[in-house]
Parts: structure tokens; C-alpha cells; sequence
């Protein structure tokens, strides 16, 4: 845990040295870090509506401290943690505590806290780990206006905090349609490192062939929904009916004996939270510095191309104007004194002519850039090295995520005025510098306090 903080400490450096500076003066939005108080690891629990998502928290707590029921029975989001002894707390008190490391949540507004619980129960896992229990999704059109809320600015709040996200289905609804199909393809994008996905209750199963019918239908949905190559595991668990409030779990008619284990992959994957927090503080300050350094990249190309039709034009003007100046002493005569003077004119007129031609080019330039084709030509030139050597998935991917904060940052500040200078290029380089060496080191040296920490196991 020590060196836990340590590394919170380090990867807060970074953040406030070199990607803040970059992110303030690009009007680069930096996904939410409260740096002060980074909190306990943390694991989320998203699904459909009663798909089990409080009774797994009960049954991790051993106590019933989260509502259960058939109905959609939460409607707001609940942190729980570790307190001496059970107690709630309203939203409003859970976003402003200063020792509380939910600052970030104050931004969702007050219908948002309305919903937010915070609750402390004795629990021995508490102690090392927070848990987040979510309203379920509802497949219906029109629930995000029904909630009164924004539900996915909630999710991708917590999302980003959270060291591990589980997803629940059950086999009442495996089909990833309306708000879950959205959770996973706009909110979650990029935090699919953290997702495990469970299909809950298949106790609850007639026979295999539902079973093989519903694994089916859910493998289906999620590979349309996520974009990944494979298709992530699934866990297929059940709670034990002792563990449902009042007996509720049903007499299986499957064998259950295997998805017992497949349950406690599940809880050690739960209790290895800590462990994966250090990766995935690295794994977030690597996609963060990579999304900075493309959208700092991709704006110093747009206010480059600008700055040098400028250039362009001031040159052409001045060169018009000391041209024509040049020829005056040539053209000089007593009887035709009105050359010189046409010479002027002429050349103030041509130069006049090139800086119309040079604003009508900034222009255009400028119309283009605000485009997504314009902005795609752009990210093609910054990148055109790297692009030339191998067809870069990575960066393209990591484009598309960019794209609309790129866009945004530009009609903000103006193409004009973006940072284009030394000295930005030397913070650019900075930023690269962290990508390619301190980022790979922060990850040696987790891997190295595993690997130690999985000697002294093993030597104890
Ligand atoms: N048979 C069976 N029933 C379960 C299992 N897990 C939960 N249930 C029951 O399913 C119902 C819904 O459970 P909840 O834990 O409230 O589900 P939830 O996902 O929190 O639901 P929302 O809060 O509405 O999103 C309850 O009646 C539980 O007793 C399980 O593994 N097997
Ligand atoms: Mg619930």
C-alpha cells in the first residue's frame, strides 16, 4: 500500500508538471483527477435491473445493506465503505467532504447528488476496498429524460475512478440494447481495461440448451457493442439461495458446481482491486498523455498551416512594397514624373491585391480545419511518419476518441491563437519524452513490486 502512494504521488507529478500546462493552454478537458485524495481502490457495479447487483454486493459483505427486489429497486448511485459502524450519508455531504476522494462528482449537479448515497458498514473488505452500486439500465427509450439526471455522466464519473467495473447481465435480459448498448459504446469507451463481464443468476436456468441459447444471444451483443477483437470473458455466476433475502434463489434444475468457481474468480478478482489500481493509474496516464499529445499535435499542425499562409502573405506584401519602392530611383525621370508614382500605386495595389488573396486563404483554411475531414487531413499530416511505416490502428483509434475535444478546443480558442510557439514544441516534446520513458518506467517498477511481492508470499 505504501508503495501505492508513492506511485499516486509520482503519477500526480506528472500530471501537474507536464499534462496540465499542455491540457490549460489547448483548453484540453483532462479526465477528472482529484490529486489531493486519490481514495481507496474502488470496484463498480453496472448491469441491467435485477440482475443481481446488490445482492452480490450483500453477499461480499455478509450483510444486507443494499435493497434488493424484482422491481428496478435502485435509482441512485451508492458508494459503500469502510465506518466502525453502519451509517448514510446524503449526496450533498458525500461531493463536499474534504477528505472524501468524490470531489469529481460535484459537477454532475444537484439532481445528480439527490441520488448519491454514501454508506459505512463494518465489513472486513471494506476496509481495503470501496464498492459502487448503480441504478440498473432499463431497456426502454426516454430513461435518461425519466431519471431526471444525466445517468451516463455518472457512469463514466465513477467509471474513471473505479479500478474494476463489473458488468451484469442475467438471463431475463442477455440482449445489449437501448441505455446498456450506449453505456458501452460511449460511456465506457477506453476504460475497457477495467470491465469484467458476469451473466448473473443462471440458476435460474430450465436446462443447458437455455443456457448455450442466452451465452449465445450475450457473446452476440457485447461483440456488436464493444470494439474489440475478442470477445471479453464472461463469468456465469449465481448467489447461493442462503444468500438471497428470504431463501429467494431457486431450486436449479443445471448442474451448478462449476459456476461455484467461476463466483470466486469473480470475488478474487474483486480483492485484487488494490493490485490492479497501480496498473490501471498507469494504464489511465498513458491514455490521457497519448490522447494530450495527439490533440496537442493535431492543433499545432492546424495553427501551423495557418501561421504560415500568414507568413506567406506578409512576406509577399512587404517584398510587393519594397519592390516597387526599389524601382522608383529606375523609373525616375523629369519629363514623365507620374511613372514613379504609377510604379507606387501599382505596387500598393498588388500588395493590397495579396493580402486580400491571403485572408481569403486563412479563411478557407480555417472553414476547412472545422471540419472533420479538415481536421482528419490534419491529424494525417501531423502523423504522416508514423502513418507511412505501418497502417497505426492504435493512433487512429485513439483519434476518433480525440477528435470532438480537438474540435471543440479550436472553436474555443480560435485557430488563430492556438499555441504554436519554441516553446510549446518543447513541452510537446516533454509530453513525448514521458510516453516513451517515464510511463514504460512507472510500469517496470509495478511489475517489479508484484513480482517482490509475490516472493515474499510465497517465502512466507
Ligand atoms: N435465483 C437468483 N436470484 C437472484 C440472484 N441474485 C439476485 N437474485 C434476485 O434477483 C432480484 C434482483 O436482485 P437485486 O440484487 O435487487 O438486483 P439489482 O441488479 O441490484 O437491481 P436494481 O437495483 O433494480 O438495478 C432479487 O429478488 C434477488 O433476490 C441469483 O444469483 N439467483
Ligand atoms: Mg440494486
Amino acid at each position: 500500500m505504501d508503495n501505492l502512494v508513492g506511485l499516486e504521488r509520482d503519477i500526480a507529478a506528472v500530471y501537474q508538471r507536464t499534462l496540465q500546462p499542455i491540457a490549460d493552454s489547448l483548453a484540453f478537458d483532462l479526465p477528472n483527477r482529484d490529486t489531493e485524495a486519490a481514495g481507496l481502490p474502488t470496484v463498480l457495479f453496472l448491469g441491467n435491473h435485477s440482475s443481481g447487483k446488490s445482492s452480490f454486493i450483500n453477499y461480499l459483505v455478509q450483510a444486507e445493506v443494499q435493497k434488493t427486489g424484482l422491481a428496478p429497486t435502485d435509482d441512485g448511485f451508492t458508494i459503500l465503505t469502510y465506518g466502525d459502524k453502519a451509517d448514510d450519508f446524503d449526496g450533498q455531504t458525500v461531493v463536499s467532504h474534504p477528505d472524501l476522494a468524490f470531489k469529481p462528482l460535484q459537477r454532475l449537479g444537484p439532481a445528480f447528488h439527490a441520488r448519491l448515497r454514501l454508506k459505512t458498514y463494518p465489513a472486513d473488505l471494506l476496509r481495503s476496498i470501496n464498492l459502487i452500486d448503480s441504478p440498473g439500465m432499463i431497456d426502454a427509450a426516454g430513461t435518461a429524460r425519466s431519471r431526471g439526471y444525466d445517468f451516463a455522466a455518472g457512469v463514466r464519473c465513477f467509471a474513471e475512478m473505479a479500478d474494476l467495473i463489473l458488468f451484469f447481465f442475467d438471463p431475463d435480459k442477455p440482449g445489449t440494447t437501448g441505455e446498456t448498448v450506449s453505456i458501452f459504446t460511449e460511456t465506457l469507451t477506453g476504460l475497457e481495461h477495467k470491465l469484467l463481464i458476469v451473466l448473473n443468476k443462471v440458476d435460474l436456468f430450465a436446462n443447458i440448451r437455455d443456457f448455450a441459447r442466452t451465452y449465445g444471444t450475450l457473446c452476440w451483443n457485447l461483440s456488436k457493442a464493444i470494439q474489440t477483437k475478442d470477445v471479453p470473458h464472461i463469468y456465469n455466476t449465481y448467489l447461493p439461495p442462503q444468500a438471497l433475502v428470504g431463501g429467494n434463489g431457486h431450486r436449479s434444475l443445471i448442474p451448478l458446481k462449476d459456476f461455484d468457481a467461476s463466483r470466486d474468480e469473480v470475488i478474487a478478482e474483486i480483492k485484487r482491486a488494490p493490485t490492479r489500481r497501480a496498473d490501471n493509474l498507469v494504464s489511465d496516464l498513458l491514455i490521457n498523455a497519448r490522447c494530450l499529445a495527439i490533440h496537442a499535435r493535431v492543433c499545432s499542425q492546424v495553427g501551423g498551416r495557418l501561421q504560415a499562409i500568414q507568413l506567406k502573405t506578409w512576406s509577399l506584401v512587404a517584398a510587393l512594397l519594397v519592390l516597387s519602392v526599389a524601382v522608383i530611383p529606375m523609373t525616375w525621370s523629369s519629363e514623365q514624373w507620374t511613372t514613379p508614382f504609377l510604379v507606387l500605386l501599382g505596387g500598393a495595389a498588388l500588395a493590397a491585391l495579396a493580402w486580400l488573396g491571403g485572408r481569403y486563404f486563412s479563411r478557407r483554411e480555417i472553414k476547412q480545419t472545422s471540419s472533420v475531414e479538415g481536421l482528419d487531413d490534419c491529424f494525417n499530416a501531423a502523423y504522416r511518419h508514423e502513418l507511412a511505416l505501418q497502417d497505426r490502428a492504435d493512433l487512429r483509434a485513439l483519434w476518433e476518441k480525440v477528435r470532438s475535444k480537438a474540435m471543440k478546443s479550436i472553436e474555443l480558442l480560435g485557430a488563430r491563437r492556438l499555441p504554436k510557439g519554441f516553446g510549446f514544441r518543447k513541452q510537446l516534446r516533454r509530453l513525448e519524452s514521458v510516453i516513451e520513458h517515464e510511463i514504460p518506467k512507472l510500469r517496470r517498477d509495478i511489475a517489479e513490486h508484484h513480482r517482490q511481492r509475490r516472493l515474499g508470499n510465497t517465502e512466507g
